[in-house]
């Protein structure tokens, strides 16, 4: 076991925190020798990761000294899109961007648009300077939607915010539900304590269109129909209802709007719900009852099941089981999406918002960026995007309608300036590429969205080459713009100190690399919901003053089986084991694990297109098409198709990926992506 103490004259080894954005936010420990980074272990002082990495953070070192990290600042030479660049020095190009930037701000900064997503989940190197910088410019906003949004606005309207069970009490759990969940791939440590529950006599089902490894495991899987998720849990209120399986004093006491639910559940007997989620009714009375009847009994909700068009009304639908049966009473019951909202982040001192004054720039979503950057200047839009600042975050691979994304990052016109790691999709159409520190090389500081600790990040090794962390960066460019604000010369670990304020001991950070928030076993055993009424809104008065339905619904997906005779498979695109997202689809030995992009297809849907198991096959719709290997699997439900991982489109078979299928879409609640709510065709080529 390595732990801290063993420490050498050569060889040291130093605190740090996964970056990637996964709930589990291990600990990690990196043994540095001759100021080299040998190895990335799990620290075992942190109960949550418990010494133990994932398979993709343990290869972190092939990642880091990857023969092709970007270690100069590069300027693009010959057409958008090539990836042909030459050499630039840091000075030339920060002075160039600046005054591209602020040639483009002097007519309108809405038309500068910055694009990032949680490539790091570290809060300085996120947002920590860039949300500074360009509140500072007046740039538009981007509503960072493209994962959790759906769900986020559900529990936000359902419990008050993104809050829920602690994580290590589902060991305790007697029946516990995976709701849109791959767990044994993108929540391990969540895992560990399902098989713990497992070992002590604990139920686990499953609950997902496609058998995964999880599904495996379980109990019991339900293969529901994408997107059908609100059916089925208004069908088990239906059966806690008519069985009276119900904890009538909590409901008494801490919810709001039971009758109206009631009614709405009342119209969906099982019958109706296994016709629309195509299962069984006897799985869906077998699960109620279970449901109904185990004390303790926990849901671990993932952001799986609300990429569809009803993804907000029906993780709403899901979020209300545990008050109805008063599952939160004890402290292994109730419901866990994302643990993000009991974290005391210090957003204003760190964003600073207050550097817009009075400006209220308008806000693009970043589903929708494939349309945006084929907009003109209208009086509905604003300016048309001039100019783009992308970091933590590989748009051309991940954002839905692809043809279209990569049609607006070809423009001759836009000024794209991307920080990197890897000359990625993306980046294969930056004007500026600027080589980035990774985590190994940076300060950072982090929350979590699977379990309730603070963890610190510290430098393990030097920036390698002329690489610059993504603060350094926004400082530099701030100093040329001219901003002044003494806020544009904090260092690293000042911006770590203001992220939690005094709310977290930075002395116990820089100690131990972690702090457990204080914080209740069982947070709603006496209501007390940070909702405005206090209660479980079953009802929502604030979506109904939106003119929204206030209750959860069943709405159907946008684009469902049987509605089309041209595009009569349904395809869900969930994460690849060994990949997050795009990340380390580059790294050789974690890509050769996943082989080549697959779509899995159930025997009968290849067979009545004649397609054999590594067939290459055409995967289409009217918005695209995408080559990829068959894969024959019951791993595939009759009429859904599993198209695995966001790979790199050039990596991939000819230059497109998954998402060149998707559509741009936007979900019931919080204006997510639907990636899992898409219809294609299938063919041999
Ligand atoms: N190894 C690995 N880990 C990851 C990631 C990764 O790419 N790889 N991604 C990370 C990210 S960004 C996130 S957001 C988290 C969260 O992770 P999620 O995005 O929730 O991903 P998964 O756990 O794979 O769960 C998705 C599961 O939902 C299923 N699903 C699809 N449609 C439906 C539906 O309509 N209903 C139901 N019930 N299930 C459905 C899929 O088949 C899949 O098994 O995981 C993180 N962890
Ligand atoms: N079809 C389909 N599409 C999906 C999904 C799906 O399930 N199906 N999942 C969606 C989900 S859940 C999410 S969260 C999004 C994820 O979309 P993104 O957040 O864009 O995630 P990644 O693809 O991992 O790309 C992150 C990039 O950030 C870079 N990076 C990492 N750390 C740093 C840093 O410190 N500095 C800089 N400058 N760069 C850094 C990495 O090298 C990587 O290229 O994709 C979505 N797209
Ligand atoms: S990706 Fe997730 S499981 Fe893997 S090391 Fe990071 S936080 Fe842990
Ligand atoms: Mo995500």
């Amino acid at each position: 076991m390595i732990t801290p103490e063993h420490i050498s004259s050569v060889a040291s080894v130093v605190r740090g925190a996964c970056p990637h954005d996964c709930p589990d936010t291990c600990a990690l420990l990196t043994t540095v020798e001759n100021g080299r980074a040998v190895r990335v272990h799990g620290n075992s002082a942190h109960r949550h990761t418990d010494g133990v990495l994932c398979t993709k953070v343990s290869r972190y070192t092939e990642r880091t000294y990857h023969p092709e990290r970007l270690l100069q600042p590069l300027r693009r030479v010959g057409p958008k899109g090539a990836g042909r660049f030459e050499p630039v020095g840091w000075e030339e190009a920060l002075d160039d961007i600046a005054g591209r930037l602020k040639a483009i701000a002097a007519r309108n900064p809405e038309a500068v648009l910055p694009y990032s997503y949680a490539g790091t989940m570290g809060l300085v190197q996120g947002e920590g300077m860039a949300a500074r910088f360009f509140h500072q410019l007046g740039a538009s906003h981007l509503e960072r939607t493209i994962c959790s949004a759906a769900g986020t606005e559900a529990m936000v309207q359902t419990l008050g915010g993104k809050v829920g069970m602690k994580v290590e009490f589902f060991a305790e759990s007697k029946l516990i539900l995976i709701w849109g969940s791959n767990s044994i791939a993108s929540n391990l440590h969540f895992w560990r304590h399902v098989q713990q529950a497992k070992r002590d006599g604990a139920r686990i089902v499953c609950i997902d269109p496609r058998r995964t490894e999880t599904a495996d495991k379980c109990h019991e899987h339900i293969a529901l129909r994408p997107g059908t998720d609100a059916a089925l849990a208004l069908a088990l209120m239906h059966e806690l209802v008519t069985h009276d399986w119900l904890d009538h004093d909590y409901i008494a006491q801490h919810t709001l709007g039971w009758a109206g639910l009631r009614e709405r559940a009342l119209q969906w007997p099982p019958e109706r719900a296994a016709q629309v989620c195509g299962v069984a009714v006897q799985q869906i009375t077998d699960l109620a009852r279970d449901y109904g009847t185990t004390r303790p009994a926990a849901i671990r909700l993932n952001y799986g099941m609300q990429r569809v068009r009803g993804g907000g009304n029906a993780a709403r639908a899901i979020a209300c089981l545990p008050a109805i049966t008063g599952a939160w009473r004890h402290r292994a019951g109730g419901v866990l999406l994302s643990s993000s909202g009991l974290f005391p982040i210090d957003r204003a001192a760190l964003h600073r918002p207050d550097l817009l004054g009075a400006r209220r720039p308008r806000t693009l979503n970043m589903v929708t960026i494939g349309d945006d950057l084929l907009r003109e200047t209208s009086p509905g839009f604003g300016p048309k995007v001039e100019a783009m600042i992308v970091y933590n975050s590989n748009p051309v691979a991940v954002a839905p309608e692809s043809g279209k994304v990569v049609r607006g990052f070809a423009r001759e016109d836009l000024f794209t300036v991307v920080l990197e790691h890897f000359q990625t999709d993306t980046a294969d159409f930056a004007d500026y590429l600027l080589p980035a520190t990774t985590q190994l090389e940076h300060w950072d500081v982090h929350a979590s969205y699977g379990h309730t600790d603070v963890l610190l990040n510290r430098p393990a090794i030097a920036p390698l080459g002329q690489a610059r962390t993504n603060t350094d960066v926004f400082r530099a460019l701030a100093r040329r713009m001219g901003f002044t604000d003494p806020c544009f010369v904090d260092d690293d670990e000042t911006l770590c100190r203001t992220a939690f304020g005094d709310a977290v001991p930075f002395d116990e950070l820089l100690e131990n690399g972690f702090a457990s928030l204080p914080l209740p076993d069982a947070p709603f055993a006496h209501g007390a919901f940070p909702t405005p009424s206090g209660r479980c809104e079953f009802f929502s008065e604030r979506l109904a003053m939106q003119g929204l339905d206030g209750l959860p619904d069943y709405l159907p997906n946008y684009e469902t089986t049987g509605s089309s005779a041209a595009w009569p498979l349904a395809m869900i695109s969930p994460p690849a084991r060994n990949f997050l997202n795009s990340t380390f689809v580059n790294v050789k030995s974690l890509r050769d694990i996943e082989g080549e992009p697959i779509l899995e297809m159930h025997a009968t849907d290849a067979r009545s297109r004649g397609i054999a198991d590594g067939d290459v096959v055409r995967v289409f719709n009217a918005r695209g098409a995408y080559h990829c290997k068959a894969r024959i699997s019951p791993r595939a439900r009759p009429g859904v198709v599993n198209g695995l991982g966001v790979w790199w489109r050039k990596l991939g078979l000819r230059g497109t990926n998954v998402n060149e299928l998707t559509s741009q879409r936007l979900t019931d609640l919080g204006r997510g992506p639907v990636f899992y709510d898409c219809l294609v065709e299938v063919a041999k080529t």
